[in-house]
């Protein structure tokens, strides 16, 4: 009986966790971020939520990550500095949307952002998007024959129900 209660608190555990958990994403996926890549397609596969990390991968110096306004997105111009809100320029750069935003992101080595490397983002909130996952879990009902949770049933069927778990176990 213990080791249910166990499993069953561990169970619980994973449901109440799972909806907050983080997603590290990197951009790209497999071909990372780079010229001739469709980044268009590749921000559309995944539903980018508060919390979750960006990882841009590339050659240090050939590359670069800056995310800009939505006008720096459009134009692919960041001339004087206009238009940037942030810059990445690691070669590993680790950017985690902390905002509910559209978030754009463009390389601003000549040509790259006509070229495709540049996409945008719809950053949402987590609870708003993740609520009816987490709605009246059916485990818990169905674990429900303890005795704490002969309260909530006719007690002469609450003690036969736990009677015929207790033997099961
Ligand atoms: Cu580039």
């Amino acid at each position: 009986m213990y080791y249910y209660s166990f499993l069953f608190i561990i169970i619980l555990m994973m449901i109440l966790l799972e909806p907050g958990k983080s997603e590290v994403y990197t951009v790209g996926d497999e071909e990372e971020w780079n010229s001739d890549v469709n980044y268009g397609s590749w921000s559309h596969k995944y539903n980018f939520t508060l919390g979750d990390i960006l990882v841009f991968k590339y050659s240090k110096n050939e590359h670069n990550a800056y995310e800009v306004t939505e006008a720096s997105y459009q134009s692919c111009d960041v001339s004087n500095g206009n238009g940037v809100l942030a810059k990445y320029e690691s070669g590993e750069d680790e950017v985690e949307l902390s905002k509910v935003k559209k978030y754009f992101f463009i390389c601003i080595i000549a040509g790259h952002c006509f070229g495709g490397m540049r996409f945008a983002i719809n950053v949402s909130n987590v609870t708003a998007v993740k609520i009816p996952e987490s709605e009246p879990n059916p485990p818990s009902k169905s674990l429900s024959f303890t005795f704490a949770g002969c309260q909530n049933w006719n007690l002469l069927i609450c003690l036969v129900a736990s009677g015929i778990l207790f033997k099961l176990y």
